[in-house]
Formats: structure tokens, C-alpha cells, sequence
């Protein structure tokens, strides 16, 4: 094994070898010496979490600085769902860059960011009429699903759930429902923000319906309908421990929205874009959002965010209301099309359910043999597995530190996630092969043992 790199083993994508390889100590010399740098010249704020420091990636690795290859479980947070360097993905980059990088859309427009808010229109569920904006970020997307919301019902609260995540910037900090590390000092937070209790089957024992009643009870008492102006909750629950509401749950929610006149903004950021199995997780439900906010997957890596709902209500607001210097940027709507082109012609929402049937079968045999795996959940390439006090039921986040860490070790990269970070999440990019995989779930279930 060398630990030498070609310069064509550094161009990432899927002609990366698609193997597991650790050939030196974690983080190796030369990841290491740049991880000093990292401490010196990085704000201390900005932490990152795995041993290593990544030089290309592409399929389902990720290669370090020092030539080791990663398999790659976390998709840069279910944003390089195409697969890292994505071929068509690169040279769309590639070659919008080369024609133009930039003019601001609202100074002089280009095409692009028109196919691509067609693209949303066709993609995101109902068949109504409907308009996009687009932005830079998902939190971006989500200030202004709130700041359209707000515009058309002439309201101002909204309300945001338990478990909720919806982004870091101030607005969004405040829909956000965990303290640490989000929220931690850096308030005070945005007025008239709600929050209501979600539906968490594994931990309430609720009935969908039983869950929405608790909820629009709390936002009849403590809000009113005649003060809100949009509901905020995302169809499965991300950060906060990929929780999937018991069936009923965001039916009725978004008809009782419906009936008062409340804005539904389902928050797809994490969710959209094949992940779950289908286009949007809220097909899954049978719902139809008002509006829906997209990001990560959308460009296969670039940075981009969309809002897109019906029509009169993206319309409410006024001229100029909207925008932003870099939002739909030429060359991240370039990438955003070549992507979308493979998800739909690829049918990257099949591979995602192929991918969720071998990660749930194997984490089922591993919850067989050790009863601290409490629940296993999710949709399609979004599953997760929470970890427990087998005898209380109390969640072990400390269990699962140890297991993301020691699987680095062994080289997979697994991301953990939940309210009381007891979640070993799985978001591969969806261009990983079944052998890569399988052999992951073989490191997860052996490193798990010495626990
Ligand atoms: N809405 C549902 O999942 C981003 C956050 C990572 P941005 N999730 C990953 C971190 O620790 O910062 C996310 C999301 C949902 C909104 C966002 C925010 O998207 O692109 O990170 O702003």
C-alpha cells in the first residue's frame, strides 16, 4: 500500500478507488500538521469532528491528505448525495465558470436560475401553481419562507417543534429547538417564535393524531390562529435524531393549517432531493407543503437554497422584497441542474430505498444481539439508530461518541445526531456500491462489541 498519491487519484469522483484503506496513525503526519494550522488560524467555534483532512472524495469515499480512504456515511450532512465530484456535476462547474461566475441575478438575469426554480415548480409536491426564490443557504431559505409567510397572512408568530432544526443564523437559531451547541449565549433570539411538542413515536408512544391534537392544542392556548402566520416543522426530524412523526401526525397539522389559515413551510433542507426514497420526504405523508425550503442536495455540493409554494403566497411579497447579492449564483444553478438531471435519470430516489432495505436489515441483526440499539428509523438513505440504557430506557450519548469515533478510527465516517446526541445517523451519498457499505456495517457492528 502506498501512501504516495497519483495526481489523478486527487481529482475525486467516482474513478476514486472505491475501497476502505488506513495505511497510517489517525489524523496521519501530514492531516495532522494542517489541523494545527486549523487551531491557530480557525475561529475555536468552528469544530471539526473527524480525524482527517480531506483532499478528494468521490462515489462513496473520502481520501485524506495522507492517502487514506474514508467510506463516507455522512455526505457532507446529506449534501453530496449525487456523489462527491459528481462528473456531470464537475464540468457544469467547470464550464459556467469559464462563461460567467457572477452578475447578480437581480441585476442581470441568466437562465439558469430560471430552469432551475422550473425544476422545483415540476419536482416539489402538488400539482397547483407555484413560484421559487433562491438563495445561498438553508438557513437563508428558511428566513425567507417565514419572511413570505409573514407578508402574505399579514401575521406574525410562528411555531417550530421540539426537536426542530432550522439553521444557525439569528432568525433560525430561534425556530432551532436545541441549546448547545447552537444556541448557547449567543441570544436574545427572535420575537414571536412558538414552540410545540413534535410527534417522537419511540419515545412518546403517541398516535399521530394524538400527537397533533397536543400540539394544536398548545398553539390554540398559547398563540391563537388569528396571530400566527406559519407553522414551521421538517417532515423527518434531521438533527434532532432523524425522528419519522407516527403516521396522522403532519396530516393533520397541515389541515388544521389549512383551515385557519396558517402557513404549512415544510423544512426539506435535509430531507429533499431523494434522500428519504422520494423526490421529498413529504410524499411520504401525503402532504402538500404551502411552501418548502430546499439546500444541501440540490447542487451537489455547492452552495444553493431554494423556497418554493404556491404562487400567491411566494407572489405576496412586494418587488425588490426579495434577493440577495450571490443568491441562485450562475455557477451553483449550473451544478444545481446537473444534478437534479441525476436524481431524476439516474432514479437516485430507488437507490435510496435500496440503501435504507440493507442498512435497516443490518442494523435489525445488530439490535438483535445488543439491546442497547433502542430504535431504528428513518426512510430510504436517511436512516438512523438511537442507542439506550437497555434496563432505563435514558439515552447513551456517550456510547455512541465512542462508536462514531472508534469507526474514524477504522475508517468510516459516521455522523451522530439527536436531541440528547444518542443517534448514530446514515446519510451515504447515494453513489455508494453495496460492498462499501456492507463492509462499514461490518466495522460499525465489531467496533459496537468493544463498547
Ligand atoms: N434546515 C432541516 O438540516 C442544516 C446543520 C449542520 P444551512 N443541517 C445541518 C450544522 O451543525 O450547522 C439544516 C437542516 C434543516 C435548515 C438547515 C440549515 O441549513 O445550509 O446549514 O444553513
Amino acid at each position: 500500500m502506498s501512501t504516495t498519491m497519483t495526481p489523478d487519484a486527487l481529482l475525486g469522483g467516482p474513478s476514486l478507488p472505491q475501497e476502505r484503506r488506513i495505511v497510517t496513525e489517525l489524523p496521519g503526519p501530514k492531516s495532522a500538521e494542517i489541523l494545527e494550522r486549523k487551531a491557530a488560524a480557525v475561529a475555536a467555534g468552528v469544530t471539526a469532528s473527524m480525524p482527517l483532512v480531506a483532499v478528494a472524495a468521490g462515489g462513496g469515499v473520502v481520501v485524506d491528505a495522507d492517502g487514506n480512504s474514508f467510506t463516507d456515511l455522512g455526505s457532507g450532512i446529506a449534501v453530496t448525495s449525487v456523489g462527491n465530484a459528481h462528473p456531470a456535476v464537475a464540468r457544469a462547474i467547470a464550464d459556467q465558470a469559464a462563461a460567467l461566475t457572477h452578475t447578480c441575478f437581480m441585476i442581470s438575469p441568466y437562465e439558469s436560475y430560471i430552469a432551475v426554480a422550473e425544476a422545483l415548480n415540476r419536482l416539489t409536491p402538488g400539482d397547483h401553481d407555484k413560484r421559487s426564490a433562491l438563495f445561498n443557504s438553508g438557513a437563508e431559505a428558511v428566513e425567507n419562507a417565514v419572511k413570505i409567510a409573514r407578508k402574505y397572512t399579514g401575521k406574525q408568530a410562528v411555531v417550530a417543534f421540539d426537536h426542530g432544526y432550522h439553521g444557525r443564523t439569528n432568525l433560525t437559531m430561534a425556530l432551532t429547538a436545541k441549546n448547545r451547541p447552537y444556541k448557547s449565549g449567543f441570544g436574545p433570539f427572535a420575537p414571536e417564535i412558538y414552540r410545540a411538542p413534535a410527534s417522537y413515536p419511540y419515545r412518546d408512544g403517541l398516535t399521530g393524531a394524538d400527537a397533533a391534537k397536543r400540539a394544536i392544542d398548545l398553539i390554540e392556548k398559547q398563540v391563537g390562529s388569528e396571530n400566527l402566520a406559519a407553522v414551521i416543522i421538517e417532515p423527518i426530524q434531521g438533527e434532532g435524531g432523524f425522528i419519522v412523526p407516527a403516521d396522522g401526525f403532519l396530516e393533520a397539522v397541515t389541515a388544521w393549517c389549512r383551515e385557519n389559515d396558517v402557513v404549512f413551510i415544510a423544512d426539506e433542507v435535509q430531507t429533499g432531493f431523494a434522500r428519504t426514497g422520494a423526490m421529498f420526504a413529504s410524499e411520504h405523508f401525503g402532504i402538500v407543503p404551502d411552501l418548502i425550503t430546499t439546500a444541501k442536495g440540490i447542487a451537489g455540493g455547492m452552495p444553493l437554497a431554494g423556497v418554493t409554494g404556491r404562487a400567491e403566497i411566494m407572489d405576496a411579497a412586494h418587488a425588490g422584497g426579495l434577493g440577495g447579492t450571490y443568491g441562485g449564483n450562475p455557477v451553483a444553478c449550473a451544478a444545481a441542474l446537473a444534478a437534479i438531471d441525476a436524481y431524476e435519470n439516474d432514479d437516485l430516489a430507488a437507490r435510496a430505498d435500496r440503501i435504507g432495505r440493507l442498512l435497516t436489515e443490518r442494523l435489525a441483526a445488530i439490535q438483535q444481539a445488543d439491546p442497547r440499539l433502542g430504535d431504528i428509523r428513518g426512510r430510504g438513505a436517511m436512516i438512523a439508530a438511537e442507542f439506550v440504557d437497555p434496563t432505563t430506557g435514558e439515552p447513551d450519548a456517550s456510547l455512541v461518541a465512542q462508536l462514531a469515533a472508534a469507526c474514524a478510527q477504522q475508517g468510516v465516517l459516521v455522523l451522530t445526531c439527536g436531541t440528547y446526541g444518542n443517534v448514530i445517523r446514515f446519510l451515504p451519498p447515494l453513489a455508494i456500491g453495496d460492498e462499501l457499505l456492507d463492509d462499514a456495517l461490518d466495522v460499525i457492528a465489531s467496533e459496537l462489541t468493544k463498547i
